[in-house]
């Protein structure tokens, strides 16, 4: 028999290969090329310990946030003891929140360079989904890159997915490398965001592999939602600017650009799509999300490299048929690749994420509510919001139908700071804070970028600083730093 036939089996026996207090290193990135029916399969095996009395947990890295039946599975069943870099599921988050599971939100561009220098530990098992399994060793990943190769080769077992749904679509679409090490690391040769450096396929030591599920499972990614009134506005306002740079000599023309996620970043590249003026684009992006679609169909999308490729089952089934043609676009690489500070810096990206909240200095929070409860995590915002040549963050400049203001004293938590951070922009404005000291940045951003319900209050601390704070560089005053959200905690409004 030969390799690959010995080793299928069902889910249900490759769980059973994995121990309490195992570290798995998954595959899997915003919710695409994630393992779907082991970890269900390892959920369930843990309920079923729990109800006899056993302890069963596991350490759970990945590439960034997997689907339901990984995350949500797990989580459920309080089979996860710490996760790491990165979630989106809210059953996840809810433990992760309630103290069930510890987490450690990191940058995902370094997620693999801490496993590969030893810094974390390695996996023990790799679960990773492939779309291919080659007689002399090679396989295919398949809808992302993630730490993929990282954990396929650091790992004392490997349990392969197969997921025989997309036939060969993702054949030819990855490219597989990885950064080397220090000292003296060689650059990667990326000078443009469609050159590929690597191999198409990873070799692994099939003596490592103990198992191979077949399954066919689309990623489970929530349907596309057309850009609200606001987003879209954010989008526009995103465009003019860049358009004013390009023109003004500021940035060359034909950078390419990173979207994070969410529904605003969505809303700009949907309002490319619709912009005539603007010519063909590339992407040096993290995840090639659904708003690229209407990019590609309307002839506007050069070459998309990521890490991921999310789509929403009935775009997936739409790539599977037309893979030939979308393949021609796309480039997945491993995230350390993708989220490369070095390529980043070098291609001089246009990056473009969502913030929670921003603060009158220029400080950003990308994760934690009131400074303490666990959104979704910083992801890659950072590799590129400090690399990138041109970088905005976006929000909506009042959440909960009004009742919290985007625009604070004092961000509760510091994911970007201000010496990272360039351009704000809500549906109110945009502030360039480039070349600002810290009062000017401070009143630009609430003019431009504030609500007006809470422009008085963030000016009136402001002024208060300016008369109080222990010093005027950066007038803040400790007291009134946090009077908004303490107005929240207590009564549910900022106002
Ligand atoms: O709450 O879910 O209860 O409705 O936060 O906010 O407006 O739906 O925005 O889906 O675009 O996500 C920052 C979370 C935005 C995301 C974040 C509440 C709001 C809502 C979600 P509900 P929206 P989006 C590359 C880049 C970090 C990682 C990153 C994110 C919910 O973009 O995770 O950038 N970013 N990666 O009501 C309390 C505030 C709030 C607030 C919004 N100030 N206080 N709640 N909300 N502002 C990709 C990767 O790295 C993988």
């Amino acid at each position: 028999m030969d390799w690959i036939t010995s080793r299928k089996c069902s889910a249900e026996i490759a769980a059973g290969m994995i121990n309490n207090g195992d570290v798995l290193g998954l595959s899997g990135f915003t919710l695409a090329g994630y393992p779907k029916a082991v970890p269900a399969a390892l959920a369930e095996r843990a309920t079923r310990l729990h109800e006899a009395g056993q302890e069963f947990k596991v350490t759970v890295f990945s590439g960034a946030s997997t689907g339901d039946s990984c995350d949500g599975a797990l989580a459920r069943a309080d089979a996860v003891s710490l996760r790491m870099p990165y979630q989106s599921n809210p059953n996840l988050r809810k433990a992760i929140n309630s103290g069930n599971i510890r987490y450690i939100d990191a940058h995902l561009g370094k997620m693999g360079y801490l496993v590969r220098t030893g810094v974390v530990p390695a996996p023990k098992v790799a679960i990773i989904e492939v779309s291919a399994i080659l007689p002399d060793g090679r396989v295919c990943l398949s809808t992302s890159g993630g730490n993929s190769v990282c954990y396929l080769d650091m790992a004392e077992k490997i349990i392969l997915e197969l997921n025989t749904r997309l036939g060969d679509s993702c054949l030819g679409m990855h490219d597989n490398a990885l950064p080397e090490l220090p000292p003296h690391a060689k650059p990667l040769p990326i000078y443009y965001a469609g050159d590929r450096v690597g191999d198409e396929f990873v070799r692994i030591d099939t003596n490592k592999v103990v198992a191979i599920v077949e399954q066919d499972r689309f990623d489970e990614v929530t349907p596309f939602v057309e850009p609200d009134e606001v987003s879209k506005n954010i989008g526009e306002r995103i465009l003019d600017f860049i358009r004013f740079e390009e023109a003004h000599g500021h940035i060359p023309k034909g950078l390419a650009y990173q979207s994070g996620v969410g529904k605003v970043a969505n809303a700009v590249l949907c309002a490319m799509a619709e912009d005539d003026r603007l010519g063909q684009i590339d992407l040096f992006t993290e995840v090639i999300q659904e708003a690229c679609l209407p990019l590609l169909k309307r002839g506007k999308l050069g070459i998309a490299s990521g890490t991921a490729l999310t789509l929403s089952e009935t775009a997936q089934k739409e790539f599977v048929e037309n893979s030939a043609e979308w393949k021609k676009h796309f480039i997945l690489r491993q995230q350390e690749v993708s989220n490369s500070p070095d390529v980043i810096r070098r291609l001089g990206v246009i990056s473009m994420n969502t913030a929670l909240e921003m603060d009158i200095f220029g400080n950003v929070n990308s994760s934690l509510v009131c400074g303490s409860a666990m959104m979704n995590g910083i992801g890659g915002s950072a590799d590129f919001a400090r690399n990138c040549a041109l970088g905005f963050f976006l929000t909506p400049s009042v959440a909960k139908n009004g009742a919290i203001s985007s625009v604070v004293p004092y961000v509760s938590h510091v994911d970007h700071t201000e010496h990272d951070t360039m351009i704000f922009v809500t549906e109110q404005g945009l502030a360039d804070l480039r070349g600002l000291p810290a009062e000017e940045r401070a009143r630009l951003i609430i003019k431009n970028c504030a609500h007006p319900d809470f422009r008085d209050e963030l000016t009136d601390v402001l002024e208060f600083g300016l008369k109080h704070a222990k010093g005027v560089h950066l007038p803040l005053a400790l007291s009134r730093a946090f009077e908004m959200h303490n107005r929240f905690l207590e009564t549910g409004k900022m106002l």
